[in-house]
């Protein structure tokens, strides 16, 4: 048996257990093909993990066992050298289509791949289980068993795990459509322990899961400073002529700047689900998100960004918002709500809550650079930054937990985004934090395209740590104890 440099994994087990399910999740993959109906995977298909260019390891998808009861009769029976054992038995049973799924199954042992036996713990155990699983266990190859619960049902799982011990070197609790990524490096991390001579192997394989990762968030801290940096800075004039007609040009320097900011949201949404590698499938938000809202609603603003408390009541920002309305009332222009200083501190809860009317609405639209020209930004109300941070980091919360192996959103219980439906993270920061934001705020005030963008990266630094912190945080664990 000749075993490749790149570790390989058969996923196996009865049919419609779920084996392609945890494939697709496990090798981040949705081209995967998943069904309800028994029996969809007929043929085995390989599915590489390639990272930076190289491939790392590679899982095997199978049919289920079609005869498990005829098979282990064959195998208990087999007189021969062990070392044929497989391939006799293929060999034996190759013409024959009620075969079929047995030796393609079986196929993927001959070039020494190792086995994941995938199971649906949320049914009680059988005699044909008890069958594949001593299969595998006179095929001798190293072994691990997941169990893949379709079903909140736990009653079942203490059966299961005693008759694991008989014939696994190892049992992870797996859930293909809800696993994080962190419990796909714990699997990972565990295949290791099936057998000793491929340890240093997986060792690596787990370390390059663990920097591409960290490549990826920082790929994503990028897109995120990047959208901050074109939305807040986001600066257009436009030529006044003298007959023209001036409310007119507001608005549609305004539109543009509206529509600019909602085209450069979906395109960091869009490049974070292509990193995820979320090619296929939409990754449907729930229907409750608050990022089903826009971007500009009243609800977005309310519950998204800092709380009015935050700003005056607390004083987070240690006046950043208070400061920004006072440069424009101060200037003269028409800012909307933070059109005078009195507005702000008389009304600062309500006007804050409102912040949405004051972008969406007509009060936007632009001051006189001059006698001829009018111009619309920088924008100058902070809280449009933790707005736009609030909805990108609570879609990258979606994405990040959106397993490759769910396909159908409505059966799905999601148990692990806390923050799917109501506020969004950065309510819970720190006033280090908010000092952070302020600083780079107000930096893109004055910033003009030629310079260097040294003052981003304070803030790049942050939202590293906040994106580890999401896909790190939500730490559970998979082993199934005994
Ligand atoms: N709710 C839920 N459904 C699951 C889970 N895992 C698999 N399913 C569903 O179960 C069905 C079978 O999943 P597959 O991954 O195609 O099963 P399989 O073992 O590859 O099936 P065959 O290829 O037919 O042997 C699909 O409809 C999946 O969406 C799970 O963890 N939870
Ligand atoms: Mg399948």
């Amino acid at each position: 048996m000749m075993r490749s440099e790149i570790p390989e994994f058969a996923v196996v087990g009865h049919p419609n257990e779920g084996k392609s399910s945890v494939l697709s999740t496990l090798a981040e993959d949705d081209s995967v093909r998943i069904s309800p109906l028994p029996g969809d995977t007929r043929v085995c298909r390989t599915f590489p993990v390639v990272i930076d260019g190289r491939e790392v390891v590679r899982f095997t998808d199978t049919p289920g066992f079609q005869n498990p009861r005829e098979t282990l009769q064959w195998i208990q029976a087999y007189q021969g050298s062990h070392a044929t054992l497989v391939s006799d038995f293929i060999k034996a049973h190759q013409d024959d289509d009620d075969f079929h799924d047995d030796c393609q199954l079986l196929q993927p042992l001959l070039r020494g791949a190792l086995i994941i036996f995938v199971v649906d713990g949320s049914r009680p155990l059988r005699n044909v289980d008890r069958a594949e699983m001593e299969i595998l266990r006179l095929l001798g190859c190293p072994r691990m068993a997941i169990v893949n619960c379709k079903r909140e049902e736990s009653a079942w799982l203490a059966q299961w795990q005693m008759e694991f011990r008989k014939s696994f070197n190892a049992i992870r609790l797996f859930n293909s459509c809800q696993a994080s990524y962190r419990e796909r490096i714990e699997l990972l991390e565990s295949l290791k322990s099936i057998d000793q001579e491929i340890q240093p192997v997986l060792e690596r394989v787990v370390k390059a899961f663990a920097a591409d990762w960290q490549e990826r968030n920082r790929l994503v801290a990028d897109l995120l400073l990047e959208l901050l940096c074109d939305g807040l800075g986001y600066r257009k004039s436009a030529t006044l002529k003298p007959d023209s007609d001036e409310k007119k040009l507001r608005e549609k320097l305004h539109g543009n700047f509206v529509d600019f900011l909602r085209r450069r949201e979906k395109e960091c949404q869009e490049k974070m689900r292509a990193l995820y590698k979320h090619n296929i499938f939409n990754c449907e938000l729930p229907q409750h998100s608050i990022l089903q809202e826009d971007l500009f609603s009243e609800k977005t603003w309310k519950f998204l960004g800092l709380s009015p408390a935050q700003f005056v009541v607390a004083g987070a920002l240690g006046g950043a918002a208070l400061g920004a309305a006072v440069d424009v009332a101060a200037a003269g222009l028409t800012f909307g709500i933070f059109s005078s200083l009195g507005a702000l501190l008389g009304a600062a809860g309500s006007a804050l809550l409102k912040g949405g009317e004051f972008l969406s609405g007509v009060q936007f639209l632009g001051f006189r650079l001059n006698k001829q020209r009018l111009q619309v930004g920088p924008v100058k109300t902070i809280q449009l930054l933790f707005v736009l941070l609030d909805r990108q980091l609570l879609f990258y919360s979606h994405i990040i937990n959106w397993a490759h192996g769910r396909r159908d959103y409505e059966n799905q219980v999601l148990t692990r985004q806390k923050h799917s439906f109501n506020l969004g993270y950065t309510r819970d920061w720190s006033r280090s934090r908010y000092e952070i934001c302020e600083n780079f705020f107000k930096a893109l005030q004055h910033y003009s395209q030629a310079e260097d963008k040294v003052f981003c990266r304070p803030l790049g630094e942050l939202l590293r740590e906040v994106l580890r912190e999401i896909s790190g945080g939500e730490k559970q664990a998979g082993k199934l104890s005994g």
